[in-house]
């Protein structure tokens, strides 16, 4: 048992080890490429040209100016994901419709449910009679009257949240039974 855990012990050490000595590697494999690219000189006067400490300093500086460009465009990408991210929020919000027809005295359809935000488009039509499609506490949400065969349509946007009755505000229709549930969540 002890084996296997001296063992492992050791291979830990060597996975770890090689890891390091790669990057030692590249690390010597890098400043080989340096001295290469400003050695040649070096080699024939055998002396450190006077602007050697410059050179190096403006090559840490352009890696500086690299490693900033990267986290610019590093922040962009995160600004570009929140963006879109806020862009599929907002288009949560969307344009809906409804085909709703009224007929005495009842509506086709007694509830519409939406999110809070949307643009509500209802397209009202009257199937018989005199009749009209009235949000009660949305001011916008109200359509025309309409006789039979007649087609209306109004939009408005859902801006808060809440159960509100619909109802036709024809004579009497309303409490013959005309009414509706508008969700808006
Ligand atoms: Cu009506």
């Amino acid at each position: 048992m002890k084996k296997y855990l001296l063992l492992s012990f050791a291979l830990l050490l060597l996975i770890g080890g090689g890891c390091a000595s790669i990057e030692y590697n590249e690390d010597v494999y890098n400043e080989d490429i340096n001295e290469d690219a400003d050695g040649s000189e070096e080699s024939e006067e055998r002396e450190i040209p006077p602007n050697y400490e410059e050179e190096k300093t403006e090559t840490t500086e352009a890696n500086q100016e690299e490693d900033l460009e990267e986290e610019v465009e590093l922040i962009e990408e995160v600004e570009l994901i929140e963006e879109t991210e806020l862009n599929d929020d907002s288009s949560e919000a969307a344009s809906i419709s409804f085909d709703v027809s009224g007929k005495n005295f009842e509506f086709s359809q007694t509830e519409v449910r939406v999110k809070k935000g949307d643009s509500v488009t209802i397209n009202f039509t009257s199937e018989d009679g005199l009749h009209d499609w009235v949000v009660e506490g949305i001011s916008d949400a109200k359509t025309d009257r309409v006789r039979t065969g007649e087609s209306t349509s109004v939009t408005f946007v859902a801006s808060e949240t809440g159960e509100f009755e619909y109802f036709c505000s024809v004579g009497s229709h309303r409490a013959a039974g005309m009414i509706g549930r508008l969700i808006v969540e």
